[in-house]
């Protein structure tokens, strides 16, 4: 159920989130505009996905939420992206484009944000090496993103 979707494209220009300091946990999450959350189709299962972003002119693997960060009790829905990269500035108003080809798991609640960070340290992990596989290598040189 959580494959029907995939591969499944998003694009828009990069907002201010929650502003909870992701990035001095050192997982900054890119946050998508409202209206491409709610262009999500509603049985699309919220979760922690990856797969590939690109961000002027260059393609990264990602990772990202999607849902309400059970963790933080969010009211409102998010598409969080957390791209696999160091850069030395922020993104905002950037045009980021991603392509959603795997799930990981569901969101979870956490005792503790070292827990919650563990976490999110594992599915980066789990999303380099998915993405490595050929038939996830493909989808890096999808026409939605070149
Ligand atoms: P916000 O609450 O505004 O989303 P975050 O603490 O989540 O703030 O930080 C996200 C911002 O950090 C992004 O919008 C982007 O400008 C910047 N950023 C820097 N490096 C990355 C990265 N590797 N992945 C995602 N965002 C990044
Ligand atoms: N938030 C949750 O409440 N539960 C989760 O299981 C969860 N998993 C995440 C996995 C990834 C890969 C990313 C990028 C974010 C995740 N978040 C989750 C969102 C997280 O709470 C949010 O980015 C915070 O603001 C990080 O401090
Ligand atoms: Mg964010």
């Amino acid at each position: 159920m959580f494959s029907k979707f995939l591969p499944y494209c998003a694009s828009g220009k990069i907002v201010k989130g929650f502003g909870r300091g992701s990035k001095s946990l050192g997982i900054p999450t890119a946050n998508l505009p409202e209206d491409v959350v709610d262009a999500l189709p509603s049985e699309f299962g919220t979760g922690i996905y990856y797969g590939w972003a690109s961000l002027d002119k260059s393609i990264y693997k990602m990772v990202m939420s999607i849902g309400w960060n059970p963790f933080y009790k969010n009211e409102k829905k998010s598409m969080e992206v957390h791209l696999l990269h160091d850069f030395p500035n922020d993104l905002y108003d950037k045009e980021l484009k991603v392509i959603i080809t795997g799930y990981i798991r569901p969101e979870k609640d956490f005792s503790s944000v070292d827990e919650l960070i563990r976490e999110i340290k594992n599915d980066i992990a789990i999303a380099k090496d998915k993405l490595d596989e050929p038939k996830m290598c493909e989808f890096k040189a999808h026409s939605f993103l070149t």
